[in-house]
């Protein structure tokens, strides 16, 4: 049975979660809290950083959710793979995975992290700087959207899990603007993707744990 470490409000969790829906993989999910100490200190060993997600697959762990993701499409669920087989046309995945990792959810988690901190510890400039590198990657990301269904090989996969949190969550932080059309439309199309809403939901007890965020609603 594929085990998955993980918290329902953590952004990276819903990235694999998402995977393992749309997939139809049977999984324990194993809650990585304060009042679960030992599952705290299962993905303290399992990773160098001690983060989450992390997969258990028998003997098997993997980390990194985009690694799991692709994990998932070779050992588990019958749905097309996320990742396209044929690596040429996996390059736009990984790409894609890629720009909503680091220049969405990176600057976000720079802004989080800041706006967690003690306010006399707070890095005066940190929201600016992170805000301004998000404004960047929405107005590329508006661009790149303009005439897409999906973010990468005209279908759901591993680029619009990633696309799925970063722009969920990075709306909240940095609001995306108004005129992004494209950006706004595609954001939505994730939010009623069944997979998506599932998390979604499944996140809502711990929304008020979010320091910045900006709207009351979705
Ligand atoms: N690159 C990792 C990032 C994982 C990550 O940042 N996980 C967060 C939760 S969303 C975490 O473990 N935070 C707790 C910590 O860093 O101690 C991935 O893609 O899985």
């Amino acid at each position: 049975m594929v085990k998955l470490y993980g918290h329902p409000f953590a952004a990276y969790c819903w990235k694999a979660l998402i995977a393992l829906y749309e997939r139809g993989v049977s999984f324990t999910f194993l809650m990585v809290d304060a009042e679960h100490p030992e599952n705290l200190e299962a993905v303290r060993r399992l990773g160098p950083a001690g983060q989450f997600p992390a997969l258990v697959d028998g003997q098997r762990t993997v980390i990194e959710s985009a690694a799991i993701i692709e994990y998932l499409d070779l050992y588990h669920g019958d749905a097309p793979p996320m990742t396209p087989r044929d690596p040429r046309a996996a390059i736009e995945a990984r790409q894609m995975d890629s720009v909503f990792d680091d220049y969405l959810m990176a600057p976000l988690s720079r802004m989080v992290f800041n706006a967690l901190r003690d306010e006399e510890l707070r890095d005066p400039l940190a929201e600016a700087e992170a805000g301004g590198a998000l404004d960047r990657a929405y107005a590329w990301l508006e661009q790149w959207m303009a005439g897409r269904t999906w973010a990468a090989n005209d279908a759901f996969g591993l680029a619009d899990c990633a696309g799925a949190l970063a722009l969920f969550y990075a709306h909240w932080g940095r609001p995306i603007p108004q005129e992004h059309a494209a950006l706004h439309a595609y954001r939505a199309r994730l939010l009623v993707r069944p997979s998506v809403a599932r998390v979604v939901d499944e996140a809502r007890p711990w929304r008020a744990n979010f320091p910045l965020k900006r709207f009351a609603a979705d």
